[in-house]
């Protein structure tokens, strides 16, 4: 007899593409069906059948405090009750946009909207509208979202499911895309040599997390910034994953270097549909309606996913960061200590709370030596993981997310789950 998740996804697979609303959700790449999830909270799932799974997915960076955390849940209903959407300016958009201020300085002002992607995009779109020039750069395996300009050389489910080139995608749009391998300051050097002049942007994940997990090298940012600086360009910071999780302040913090824009989503919405982009006084103003770039949200500044961003940040102000990196250090530590005893080839790249064990010998430092794993071998332990109760990424191109909810138990029990894996 089918579970209750096989006949739900046999109905989904007839109502969505490939039964999901987003595609690494599928888990195609690691060779199983996607599990219905009933419930949440701390760091566990509940299928619709029962199982409990330990998450390190946590909605792909969100839920940094732990699923369904009484605060942020109490704040988003509290704003419920005094309705879902005004299509009008709100008192929790400006608290928090002047939180969001006072964590990340460099953001003089903030445009609030609903995905990540319309962050990336609108952001884009405002580097050439004042800059008047039309070409990005990009790094290869980088993800900023599905904006047709991305979806060059991109990470994620793209990478996942190792689709080719950009279908959909007309070439005259993605001729504007340059690209660099991540951590390659000379092959930027050299876009900036042939294109300088044209250069509108270069958008970068500051701490990558969509080919896997990919810290910069030491003065790879702060030579983007040099470059930038010098063909005036502007340096955009992807922060969707990386924003209030590398930490407090963002990877900006963690490493020091200014970005002329950002961008986030995720964590700053708690759980509910967020993204913002914002940076420059000088450079924001050219937004509409103060300036003639044109960018609008019906459910931008939506009261609920204020509030709940508010009661998240606020309550992240108060965590102990460096705590939690410890502690994601030694798990994910230990984790590939039990698969290399196994006689696997395991490097794992950790930073902050973010980790992913890659199946090679070869370290990763870009998308080229991210594609050196073993995806067979990342899918059997999986597949593995997720029938012992523990749920990973599903994808060997994709971060493992720990929170300030996930006990000492949790870890253990991850651990006792690996060395029960055979591979
Ligand atoms: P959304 O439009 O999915 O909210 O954000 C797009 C985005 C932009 N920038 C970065 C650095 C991102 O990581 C993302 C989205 N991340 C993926 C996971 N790597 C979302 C998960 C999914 O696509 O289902």
């Amino acid at each position: 007899m089918s579970s209750k998740s096989e006949a739900l996804f046999a109905r989904a697979q007839n109502i969505m593409p490939g039964g999901v609303n987003s595609p690494v959700r599928a888990c195609k790449s690691v060779g199983c069906d996607p599990l219905f999830i009933a419930r949440a909270a701390g760091g566990h799932m509940w299928t619709v059948d029962g199982l409990e799974l330990i998450d390190f997915v946590m909605s792909w960076g969100p839920m940094l405090l732990g699923h369904a955390h009484p605060v942020v849940e109490a704040a988003a209903l509290a704003a419920l009750k005094n309705g879902a959407s005004y299509g009008a300016p709100c008192p929790a958009e400006v608290e928090l946009g002047e939180l969001i201020r006072e964590i990340m300085p460099n953001m003089e002002m903030v445009r609030m909207v609903s995905s990540g992607t319309e962050a990336t995009m609108s952001a884009v779109r405002l580097a050439r509208g004042c800059t008047g020039r039309s070409r990005v750069l990009k790094f290869d395996g980088c993800y900023h979202g599905h904006s047709d300009g991305f979806l060059v050389s991109a990470g994620s489910g793209v990478a996942t499911l190792s689709i080719p080139g950009t279908p959909g995608v007309p070439d005259a749009i993605a001729n504007l895309t340059l690209l660099a391998p991540y951590n390659d300051l000379p092959a930027v050097a050299a876009q900036f040599k042939a294109h300088g002049a044209d250069i509108a942007c270069v958008i970068v994940e500051p701490l990558a997390g969509n080919v896997g997990l990919i810290e910069p090298a030491p003065g790879f940012l702060a030579g983007l910034r040099k470059l930038c600086d010098e063909h005036g360009a502007l340096l955009i910071f992807d922060e969707v994953i990386s924003g209030f999780r590398a930490a407090l302040g963002g990877a900006q913090a963690r490493y020091g270097v200014r970005p002329d824009l950002t961008t986030l989503g995720k964590i700053i919405g708690g759980g509910f549909p967020v993204g913002c982009y914002g940076g420059r006084r000088d450079i924001m103003a050219h937004i509409a309606p103060s300036g003639p770039v044109y960018q609008a949200g019906t459910l931008s500044g939506n009261p609920v996913a204020m509030a709940a961003g508010l009661a998240t940040l606020r309550e992240l102000a108060t965590r102990d960061y460096a705590a939690l990196e410890a502690r994601t250090r030694d798990f994910a530590g230990e984790m590939a200590g039990i698969l290399r005893a196994k006689g696997r080839d395991v490097v794992l790249n950790q930073a902050a709370s973010l980790f992913t064990l890659f199946f090679t010998k070869t370290p990763v430092t870009d998308y080229a030596t991210a594609k050196t794993q073993d995806t067979a071998a990342y899918g059997s332990f999986y597949r593995q993981m997720r029938e012992r109760g523990v749920n990973l990424a599903p994808s060997g191109y994709e971060c493992g997310f720990t929170s300030f909810a996930h006990t000492d138990g949790d870890f253990e029990r991850a651990l006792a789950a690996a060395r029960a894996v055979e591979l």
